[in-house]
């Protein structure tokens, strides 16, 4: 049996999940706390998740596992991507993970169930991002760029099942995002973006963070 480690949070290990919903392909999930470090040292010599842990083998990074399962079994993800999406998806990381990452701070995702998991998360991204608090202060304005990047989506998705009409690596990368923003409220989705990444959710077997959402 598949055990994938990962931070319900974590966008990197929403791709990783993806490929076993999307193979229909049982695994353990394994929640660790934030601030434990020496679980991922002791498995791959860094504290990084995701990890995939099967036969004595450990693997970090979502892409590689992603390519693991894929070869294991029959590919699911054979389409073309598209330049205008990793474009999308690119452009979308900065504003994303600027609103994001204050609201994962306060949610209750359960790496944050101790209140040093929660204090580690906090101290490791405020070095980045400034102070939570400020960024949360900012006010609805701060959602605008969002809310523009997210109309610009809606013509580029092909199928609601698909976002170029057969899965491919685009679709990990995209509905992981998609994801993320749904811990931010006041978002807009236009249709074609709303369908999507509900199709998504279901075919993948993950829930939107839609109910947590602030
Ligand atoms: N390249 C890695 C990136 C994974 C990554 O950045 N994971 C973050 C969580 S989103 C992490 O574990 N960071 C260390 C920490 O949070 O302490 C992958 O794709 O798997």
């Amino acid at each position: 049996m598949y055990k994938l480690y990962v931070y319900d949070h974590c966008p990197f290990c929403i791709k990783a999940r993806m490929i076993f919903g999307l193979h229909d392909l049982p695994f353990d999930l394994i929640m660790l706390p934030n601030d434990d470090e020496a679980t991922p040292k002791a498995m791959i010599g860094r504290k990084m998740l995701p990890i995939l842990e099967y036969n004595g083998h450990y693997m970090g990074e979502s892409m590689d596992i992603i390519a693991h399962i894929e070869q294991a079994g029959t590919p699911v993800l054979t389409g073309p991507t598209r330049p205008e999406l990793t474009d999308w998806i690119q452009r979308t990381s900065g504003p994303l993970y600027r609103q994001f990452l204050p609201r994962a701070a306060c949610a209750p995702f359960p790496e944050f169930s101790t209140t040093s998991g929660r204090a580690y998360f906090v101290r490791n991204k405020e070095k980045s991002t400034g102070l939570f608090s400020d960024i949360l202060n900012e006010g609805p304005q701060a959602l605008s760029g969002l809310n523009t990047l997210l109309s610009e989506l809606a013509p580029l998705i092909q199928d609601t099942s698909a976002v170029n009409g057969t899965l491919s690596t685009d679709d990990i990368h995209l509905f992981a995002h998609l994801h993320s923003l749904s811990l931010i409220r006041g978002l807009v989705y236009p249709d074609e973006v709303e369908a999507y990444r509900k199709a998504m959710s279901a075919k993948a077997g993950i829930p939107l963070l839609d109910d947590l959402a602030v």
